[in-house]
């Protein structure tokens, strides 16, 4: 894969926001985010047809500018409306099973928290790893212990130039310390979806990069 994508990977489902979800998405992608993930999770998360159609709204946009559209978790949607990669957690289907599923060429991310689980990923064939969480997030409930940089570094050093991205309480602040620690990006909700100015937020992001 082409790692640059992985340089600012937005992230978001409709409760992440409080305006409209497609706005916020929009604004972002006029920002110059790289790569989006629909991640349709926690409270009040839509089910059904509102996330199938949600998701649709969402990829046509993304089609728009050209930013490939990964789903995380559903396999079924992500087959039933075609897109360019899923994302799974460790406690999501395995990626071997993931891979039986999908066309050769849809992306699969797989999430790692250390280094046994980003070792294993490179084994089972990832090709990208999200790892986390950096730093404390409010975002996901059931978030582990924050692994900091050093975190990054460590994984980096047992995964070789396996693509990595950086997730959980990134700033902007923090970009440059992430990719010298070996990230090729960092994935972001809060500090975009959460932003007053979501395309200012996203410009941002993709300026350490430039
Ligand atoms: N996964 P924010 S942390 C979705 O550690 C997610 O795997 C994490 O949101 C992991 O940028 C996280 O608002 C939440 O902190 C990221």
């Amino acid at each position: 894969m082409d790692r640059n994508i992985l340089q600012v990977y937005f992230i978001m489902g409709s409760n992440n926001c409080d305006g409209n979800p497609l706005t916020v998405l929009e604004q972002a992608l006029k920002g110059g985010v790289t790569l989006f993930q629909f991640r349709e999770k926690g409270q009040d998360a839509l089910t059904g047809t509102a996330k199938k159609q949600l998701a649709l709204h969402m990829k046509e946009l993304c089609q728009r500018y050209q930013v490939p559209f990964i789903v995380n978790d559903d396999i079924e949607l992500a087959l039933e409306i075609g897109v360019d990669g899923v994302h799974v957690g460790q406690e999501d289907m395995p990626i071997q099973q993931v891979r039986k599923l999908v066309p050769d060429h849809w992306l699969i991310g797989v999430s790692a928290t250390n280094r046994q689980e980003a070792v294993q990923a490179l084994k089972d064939g990832a090709d990208y790893i999200g790892v986390g969480p950096i730093y404390a997030t409010g975002t996901k409930a059931d978030a582990k212990q924050p692994i900091g940089v050093d975190g990054v570094q460590q994984i980096r050093q047992q995964v070789g130039d396996l693509p990595i991205v950086a997730i959980g309480g990134i700033k902007q602040a923090h970009v440059s310390a992430l990719i010298e620690a070996g990230a090729d990006g960092v994935s972001i909700i809060s500090a975009i979806s959460q932003a007053s100015h979501p395309e200012q937020a996203a410009k941002e992001f993709s300026a350490p990069f430039l």
